[in-house]
């Protein structure tokens, strides 16, 4: 077959991207090597609908052996009893959930989306704001903090079946064991959402969620640092307390009820290749480097925060626990969709994002999001913190002189020079 030299030009060309610029966006992450070598592997050609020992195909005792292994080090990383490694994405992580615990119609709370949410945590829509009913907490507009007493008010007066925490867009840590204590009283599940700070987590570094909410779903690819996907764990298994059933009516486990609900429920053969990188990037986790890693993030975060405020730059909530912050740019003059472009302009890129009670469309917003997840792994100090701060805020203030933005992109891409990214791939 003759090499498609048109797609592999493209992937060299986003690889250039990749190395000349500041990747602020906080859900992205630039896995090692060898997880990226294990997601391009003959795994790929390997059906194995099913769980390690009990497939629906021949042949399957290799990819066994790396799911089991993936499984064994997620439990480690977290301390926990119950890991699922199946899911493609943390949005299928949640719709397993949703399926092994809801019926349509269900009512759940989450987080607004328009608050710091995700889609999956009831938006319109998304599948979670169209099967079941969807109601939401948000952060209180003084300080930008989750209103735990709002949360509590709609969790008594609602009843929900499930209650989801965890954000897309927020930068402080959780009270986990306040919602668990509501969602006691009321007799309803809690669901967190970890995929953000997942890696902060694990190193201890955040509240761990896995004492107080009964189901715990991250993605794999952001401060996880591994590939693309999803996962589902729980620290103890337990029946479900709905009386919800199995297809054949019988009252199972909660691992049992995720396990089908991931396959055959919404999945049909997992992706081998992507598990392997996934028990790679999980063995990674459990090293010496990674703690170092995940301290140097919040780190990181934190100078990048302090230097934005030292700018006058509003920070939801005023500060960040984790990788990420919100910054309101409406003291600024200049909207997220036009703060997102110019920066793109000068090799920055994040995303502009709604802040909580914005006047402003999805499409345009006040805010922009960055996170350091990403820079960390290019090995930046909190002293690279101000630099990045500088250019960012030199773009934004003259966000219509087009030579001033190209000259920012040059010292963008000589101050990237120094921080090597894949030197392997030439
Ligand atoms: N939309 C992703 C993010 O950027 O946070 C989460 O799914």
């Amino acid at each position: 077959m003759q090499r498609d030299t048109i797609v592999f030009d493209l992937i060299r060309k986003e690889l250039e991207r990749q190395r000349h610029g500041i990747e602020l966006i906080a859900s992205e992450n630039f896995t090692s090597l060898q997880v990226m070598q294990a997601m391009g592997n003959v795994m790929t050609n390997k059906y194995a609908e099913g769980y390690p020992g009990r497939r629906y195909y021949g042949g399957c005792e290799i990819v066994d052996q790396t799911e089991q292994l993936a499984i064994d080090r997620l439990k480690q990383i977290f301390n926990i009893e119950y890991a699922n490694v199946q899911p493609h994405s943390g949005a299928q992580a949640n719709a397993a959930v949703a399926l092994a615990c809801l019926q349509p119609g269900d009512d759940i709370l989450g987080l607004d989306l328009s608050m710091g949410g995700h889609l999956t945590h009831g938006s319109a829509a998304n599948y979670s704001g169209k099967l079941y009913k969807a109601h939401f907490y948000g952060v209180k507009k003084e300080d930008g903090r989750v209103d735990y007493e709002m949360l509590e008010a709609k969790a008594r007066e609602i009843k929900p079946k499930m209650i989801i925490c965890g954000a897309s867009a927020y930068s402080r840590d959780w009270d986990y064991a306040r919602i668990r204590k509501v969602a006691d009283e009321i007799g309803a599940l809690v669901m967190a959402d970890i995929a953000h700070p997942a890696g902060l987590i694990a190193k201890g570094l955040l509240n761990d969620p896995f004492d107080h909410c009964h189901i715990v779903t991250s993605t794999t690819h952001k401060t996880l640092r591994g590939p693309r996907g999803g996962i589902i764990m729980m620290r103890k298994d337990f029946e479900n307390p709905f009386g919800l059933t199995d297809n054949k009516g019988n009252i199972r486990l909660m691992s049992n009820l995720i396990d089908l609900a991931v396959f055959p429920g919404i999945q049909g053969g997992p992706l081998e290749h992507v598990i392997a990188a996934k028990a790679i990037a999980f063995g990674e986790i459990l090293s010496d480097e990674y703690t170092q890693y995940a301290k140097q993030v919040q780190t990181n975060a934190q100078a990048m925060a302090k230097a934005f405020m030292e700018k006058d730059y509003q920070i939801i909530s005023g500060g960040t626990d984790n990788h990420l912050m919100l910054i309101d740019l409406r003291n600024k003059n200049i909207s997220g969709k036009k703060a997102e472009q110019v920066l793109v302009q000068a090799d920055i890129t994040a995303n502009k994002n709604m802040v909580p009670y914005d006047d402003r469309s999805a499409f345009v917003t006040s805010g922009i999001r960055f996170g350091v997840a990403a820079i960390t792994t290019r090995g930046m100090h909190a002293e690279h913190m101000q630099f990045i701060v500088n250019a960012i805020d030199n773009v934004l203030m003259n966000a219509d002189d087009a030579a001033l933005i190209n000259k920012v992109k040059s010292q963008v891409n000589e101050f990237m020079g120094q921080f090597v990214l894949y030197p392997e791939m030439g």
